[in-house]
């Protein structure tokens, strides 16, 4: 038997107030281990109507999981996807405070500027001819969940952790770059940790904005020209605490920086602050 129309708005203003009040939320699995896949992204949305009726409008989607290393960390086989709002989207260079947060992680992202209406069963190849231009993008995700403690219909519930995301300034035209195969070096606090590919993103992004259109059309929805696409994580989340600076260099692209906290405003108790920047000269930089 499935959730009565009660209990699922009951569950989206549980969601919903959890991310307005950045406060721990219980699973929702826990209280209703029935709660199905569907049910979860009827949750989303209609915890989506609820910012809207706030004032907020749904200015794109991310897609979640779609990288091989995010997946087996969540156990499972396929991607999900979550609603980005105009109140989410953070100022390139903004300074935010992870006291704001519940779990406050960081994760580069390749976002798709879309130039055409995109809906039904699509391939990767056509998903990007309504691809106007892409841009290194990073995302803050933040889970309401306590502890950090969820499963996949918990996380789509949550808008799939969504809540703040920053583009960059050099949006450049899909061919521009070597979407499938962008070499990436991410280093801690100056060093080098990491170095990868955005082929990580289910072996390449198209393939995610592909993905996701054929999910939505699964509803009868589809993409509209202007709105933006994170295709998601390329590999694990990076936590966002005092003393860790971040840098993710794409090649050819561009450099995030994800600059270590700060004590802000005189006299004051020093509150952990992050500054977000897009290095405008970066792209320069070659891997
Ligand atoms: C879920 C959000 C997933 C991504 O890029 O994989 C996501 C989570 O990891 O909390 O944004
Ligand atoms: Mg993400």
């Amino acid at each position: 038997m499935g959730l009565t129309e009660a209990k699922i708005q009951e569950l989206a203003a549980a969601v919903d107030e959890a991310a307005r009040k950045s406060e721990p939320l219980t699973m929702l699995t826990a209280e209703v281990p029935e709660l199905t896949l569907e049910e979860a992204y009827t949750i989303q949305r209609v915890s989506m109507g609820r910012r809207v009726e706030r004032g907020e409008s749904v200015i794109g989607m991310k897609m979640g999981l779609t990288s091989r290393a995010k997946m087996e960390q969540m156990g499972v086989h396929n991607p999900i996807y979550g609603h980005l709002t105009d109140k989410m989207r953070l100022a390139d260079g903004a300074t935010i405070r992870v006291e704001d947060y519940c779990h406050p992680r960081v994760e580069p992202e390749i976002a798709f500027i879309m130039g055409k209406d995109l809906s039904g069963a699509v391939t990767a190849a056509e998903a990007m001819t309504a691809v106007e231009g892409v841009v290194a993008a990073l995302e803050v995700i933040d889970s309401r969940y306590r502890d950090f403690k969820f499963t996949l219909i918990d996380v789509v519930a949550d808008n799939a952790s969504s809540t703040g995301f920053v583009l960059g300034s050099k949006v450049v035209a899909p061919e521009a770059v070597e979407l499938g195969n962008l070499g990436m070096i991410m280093s801690r606090n100056g060093e080098v940790e990491e170095t990868g590919s955005s082929a990580a993103i289910l072996e390449h992004p198209a393939r995610s904005l592909a993905a996701l259109v054929g999910m939505l059309s699964e509803r009868g929805e589809g993409l509209k020209a202007g709105q933006v696409v994170l295709a998601g994580g390329r590999r694990r989340r990076f936590i966002c605490i005092p003393g860790i600076g971040w840098c993710w260099r794409w090649r050819g692209w561009g450099r995030w920086r994800w600059v270590r906290s700060r004590g802000l405003g005189e006299g004051k108790p020093p509150l952990c602050a992050h500054s977000i920047r897009f290095n405008r000269g970066a792209h320069r930089i070659r891997a």
